[in-house]
């Protein structure tokens, strides 16, 4: 009886995990989605409207210069992260459809800005 060799030989495995890791390198830069750059000051978002292409993956930035923490959130486009003062989050989004989508800050709730896809 002939033994067969392994399904996964090392210099397989080698391939696989070089291709992997070039492949979440690029997720992780998010090298296909369109920067967009928010700051929270005096409790507004700056710009309170920004706009983006539809169908493209998008990455927001937002960066808060105020001294309380904030919570960047869209129930439009679902996405929630605390944003602490002074500091800076990155969410992607999308690919979305064309339409106007609210976003907001939950710990300050009259904070209201838009992002329009077209
Ligand atoms: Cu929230």
């Amino acid at each position: 009886m002939k033994l067969r060799p392994p399904i996964m030989t090392p210099l397989r495995a080698i391939v696989v995990l070089v291709l992997f890791g070039a492949a979440m390198a690029r997720q992780a830069a998010g090298d296909d989605a369109v920067n967009i750059a928010i700051a929270i000051r005096d409790h507004q978002f700056v710009p309170s409207e920004v706009t983006a292409p539809a169908g493209r993956k998008l990455k927001i930035t937002v960066r808060n210069e105020d001294s309380a923490t904030s919570e960047f959130e869209s129930s439009d486009f679902h996405r929630e992260k605390v944003v602490l003062a002074g500091g800076e989050i990155t969410v992607y989004v999308g690919p979305l459809d064309a339409g106007r989508y609210e976003f907001f800050d939950d710990f300050h709730p009259q904070t209201r800005g838009h992002l329009v896809v077209k």
